[in-house]
């Protein structure tokens, strides 16, 4: 079957030094490193919203869509077949293995719930037999629950109890759907979870809400035995001016309030880390320690615009720490790296969504290449050993067991303890890191 991205040969892994803009130049899909491959390390996933609906518009200017895809013209239903089409097609000549959807990106809203329920079945039962036969599999489903003007004011955190059924009953359909599909992860992004102005909101009933909302969540997985991981992505603010899902550590102040820390992890996206205020890898490790690494959304900001503009990552050197930070976690389990990530507004044909895939795949892999051989050198970690040895000691033993106060004044005095102060060695940790990238 034709579609707009037949023109493009299937991409080949060529190595570093081909000029090929339609070729892998570090993304060697079958490379063992660290005793697996590199697909099964990144487990790589294409989006479905900015690659196959976003059209183009500027979120500022508005205006139309510069994007022409037969998809965006006709009877919707037909269209979101065609573009069902399209997108695996796509999938397919990027060698890609797993993609992620809202139910809104995948087929259009009927008039009642009901409705655009049957809507997203009729394609989704194409989409299963499509993943069937291309092999391409699910690394997360998801339910818009902010585009729609219902939920301007929250979904679960709605001051309208109706909007939260409503929105109960959508993720209910497409957790389902999610587990059908053989999905990895089931993600909640609470883009209206959050408020504009605190003038008009009950913060700490809105709270209760979500923490509900997640339980309820959590429940229903269970009952369905879904085996997917459950995650959280937080996000600082946009589109609301403030989110509860700030990032890492308040979604597990949240999930530990409610006692949801077990049940839910975090899917963390470059560009929300930064927004926040945060590295990338602040965020990875943070969560990695707090128990609740989950998946990445990768892509980058731009320093200069600071909002969040969704581009391909293109940097690897700025990657390599995160990646060190997923490989001493011990990689991502369930979770992958998706490609949150759209092309730059003129870059309108087909062909540049193709080279976009590329380049943040082959990102992606020098990345994780560089931060395996890091990590295999041990130069590193045998320097953060020795940097904490002392907690091996019998006093740091003993504050582990809990050790008062009295007790450490009074071995300060009894052995006259006179700490001396170390080097951090920063610029030598650095410079083992640029032998690296
Ligand atoms: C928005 C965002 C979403 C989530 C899924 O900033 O990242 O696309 O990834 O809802
Ligand atoms: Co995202």
């Amino acid at each position: 079957m034709s579609t707009v991205y037949s023109t493009v040969e299937p991409i080949q892994y060529e190595g570093p030094h081909t000029s090929n803009p339609l070729a892998y130049r570090w993304y060697d899909a079958k490379r063992v490193v660290l005793g697996k491959t590199l697909a099964e390390h990144l487990r790589p996933a294409a989006c479905y919203w900015h690659t196959f609906c976003w059209g183009g518009q500027d979120p500022f200017a508005l205006g139309d869509n510069v994007l022409d895809r037969p998809w965006f013209r006709g009877e919707p239903m037909a269209a979101a077949q065609l573009k069902l089409d399209a997108a695996f097609d796509f999938f397919q000549r990027l060698n890609m293995p797993f993609w992620c959807f809202h139910d809104r990106d995948v087929s259009p809203e009927g008039a009642t719930l009901r409705e655009s329920n049957a809507n997203l079945d009729a394609v989704l039962e194409r989409a299963g037999r499509k993943m069937q036969d291309t092999g391409v599999q699910l690394l997360w489903g998801t339910a818009n629950l902010f585009s729609h003007g219902r939920f301007m004011s929250g979904a679960a955190t709605n001051p309208d109890p109706e909007v939260y059924a409503y929105a109960a009953a959508q993720v209910k359909h497409v957790l389902e759907w999610t587990q059908r599909l053989g999905g990895a992860n089931y993600v909640l992004w609470g883009g209206r979870e959050g408020y504009e102005t605190l003038l008009n909101t009950d913060l700490r009933r809105e709270l209760d809400q979500y923490g509900r909302f997640l339980a309820a969540v959590v429940e229903h997985k269970h009952k369905i035995g879904f085996t997917g991981t459950l995650l959280i992505e937080p996000k600082p603010q946009e589109p609301t001016k403030h989110q509860y899902d700030y990032d890492s550590a308040t979604v597990y102040g949240f999930l530990k309030r409610y006692g949801l820390e077990n049940e839910v992890k975090v899917n963390l996206e470059v560009n929300h880390a930064t927004l926040a205020g945060h590295s990338f890898e602040h965020e990875v490790a943070t969560a990695a320690a707090l128990g609740i690494l989950g998946s990445i959304d990768a892509n980058r900001g731009d320093e200069q615009l600071g909002w969040d503009t969704d581009q391909f990552p293109n940097n690897h050197v700025a990657l390599v720490p995160a990646m060190l930070e997923i490989i001493r976690f011990g990689g991502l389990g369930s979770g992958g790296m998706n490609f949150d990530a759209k092309v730059r507004r003129q870059s309108i044909d087909p062909v540049d969504q193709i080279e976009a895939h590329i380049g943040g795949l082959d990102t992606l892999a020098r990345a994780f290449l560089c931060a395996a051989a890091l990590y295999e050198s041990g130069d590193l970690e045998r320097v953060l050993q020795d940097r904490y040895a002392g907690w091996n000691s019998e006093l740091g033993q003993a504050i582990h067991a809990g050790a008062s106060l009295d007790a450490l004044a009074e071995r300060v005095h009894a052995q006259s303890l006179s700490p001396q102060a170390r080097s951090g060695r920063q610029e030598r940790l650095e410079n083992i890191v640029n032998r690296f990238v």
